[in-house]
């Protein structure tokens, strides 16, 4: 095996120096975010929506030691299969001289799919700036992340275990443009809308392109948030996202949850409280945004 950091999967390497459209994927959302019984058949999923898309999937994660850009299915399993920590951007110096493995966040993924030159990434939803933020200081490293990376996730928003307009007016501190995919409100992730009005929508991939193009001739270190709400008929029971949200926040209060165990625990008690629903929910947005981030690789492949 190679000594490089980096090991892009061939097939990847082939599409970026060919200008095919690639759409990177994320893992934590593998090995943290869905029971393990459905996490393979989610990811392996997830790659092939790419595919059908017109794009090459190329998920990301840490394996022995090497930041790796486009899996094949044994390494997709290992996600599953092995407890792998998850990795945010400060991890992975750690984690790379130790030969070690892990999952990457939003933020981490973003770093290194940047390294390997994907410029298209979808994802469910952001982390962002925790509920009670101003006493434990819990922001997710994914905005600072993408302040410096210039990437274009497509996402669902961020959860409403979060503190959604303190996340928008981090995103507005970093620089990092939000643009709503066909709607002027920023999605909440299992539901439609957080009720939160974004400054600027784009009609379809094509227009998030051209921004994409804009944004390099400024030389902009910025990622840019894309924002793609479910339809809303697709979106979770607003009554049961109420109830399950403010029973999950309760229980990781009296359990005093803290730093990274934080989302991980909320995400898996709102599946236990919605009896899945959340999780079937979950997945359709991951899949959405893949259409999307698809769509996007593609327009971005012809300009
Ligand atoms: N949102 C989800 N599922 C997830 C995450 C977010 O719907 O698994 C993961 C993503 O990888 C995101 C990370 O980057 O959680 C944020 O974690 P933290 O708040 O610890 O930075
Ligand atoms: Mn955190």
């Amino acid at each position: 095996m190679s000594d490089a950091p980096l090991i892009v999967r061939p097939e990847v390497a082939d599409a970026l120096s060919s200008g095919t459209p690639v759409v990177a994927l994320e893992s934590t959302i593998i090995s943290h975010g869905l029971p393990r019984e459905e996490a393979l058949d989610a990811a392996r999923g997830f790659e092939s929506l790419v595919r059908g898309h017109g794009a090459v999937p190329a998920t990301v994660a840490v394996l022995d030691g090497h930041m790796r850009v486009g899996l094949d299915d044994d390494s997709l399993a290992r996600l599953v299969e092995e407890d792998l920590p998850k990795l945010s951007t400060r991890d992975l110096p750690i984690v790379l001289a130790r030969a070690g493995s892990g999952s990457t966040t939003v933020a981490s993924t973003s770093f290194i799919a940047d390294l390997a030159g994907v410029r298209v990434f979808a994802t469910g939803g952001l982390g962002g700036v925790h509920r009670g933020a101003a006493q434990t200081w819990d922001e997710s490293a994914d905005l600072k992340t993408l302040s410096g990376v210039p990437i274009t996730v497509v996402s669902a928003g961020v959860k409403s275990i979060l503190d959604i307009p303190a996340t928008l007016e981090r995103f507005e501190s970093f620089g990092i443009p939000v643009i709503g995919y066909g709607t002027a409100e920023f999605p909440g992730f299992w539901l439609s809308s957080s009720g939160h009005r974004l400054d600027w929508s784009v009609p379809d991939a094509t227009a998030v392109a051209a921004v994409m193009e804009s944004r390099e001739q400024l030389e902009m270190c910025e990622g840019i948030v894309v924002a793609n709400p479910l339809p809303v008929d697709q979106q979770l029971d607003p009554d049961l996202h109420d109830r399950a949200l403010a029973e999950a926040l309760r229980r990781a209060e009296e359990k005093q949850v803290e730093g990274k165990d934080v989302t991980p625990f909320l995400l898996a008690s709102i599946v236990e409280l919605t009896e899945g629903k959340s999780l079937e929910v979950n997945i359709r947005i991951v899949e959405n945004n893949i259409r999307v981030a698809a769509d996007i690789a593609v327009a971005w492949a012809r300009q």
